[in-house]
């Protein structure tokens, strides 16, 4: 069964309800261009299953293996498979929209502080 949440902004992004700029789908995750782009490459690896944060989806190895794998495919097509990948995880680590996110970024190099 899959879980949505029918006021999480990237659950709206994933049924297409809100616009986004798609780099990469399969059945169980989206990849779309970053809102505010910090990098040359900004983009957001999202499952399209609702889970709050990375320490819930880990209760879904599958899932988690498969955003991971659909970073890699974009990262292999953006960056020549070289990028970091950033899950700000809790409000005061960073995190704004409450439906798990990786980052990936490539094209600058990390500096402190960095997403
Ligand atoms: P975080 O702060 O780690 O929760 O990252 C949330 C990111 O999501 C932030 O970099 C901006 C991006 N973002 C927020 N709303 C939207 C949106 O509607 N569309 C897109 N493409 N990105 C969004």
């Amino acid at each position: 069964m899959t879980t949505t949440d029918p006021n999480c902004i990237f659950c709206k992004i994933v049924s297409g309800e809100i616009p986004s700029t798609k780099v990469y789908e399969d059945a169980d995750v989206v990849c779309f261009k970053d809102l505010e782009p910090k990098a040359p490459v900004h983009v957001l690896a999202v499952p399209k299953e609702h889970y709050s944060n990375i320490v819930e989806l880990s209760a879904n190895k599958d899932l988690l293996a498969a955003v991971v794998k659909a970073a890699g495919a974009v990262a292999k097509e953006q960056a020549q498979g070289e990028f970091r990948f950033i899950f700000n995880t809790g409000e005061s680590a960073g995190q704004s929209v409450f439906h798990v996110h990786g980052h990936i970024l490539a094209g600058t190099p990390q500096s402190e502080g960095d997403l």
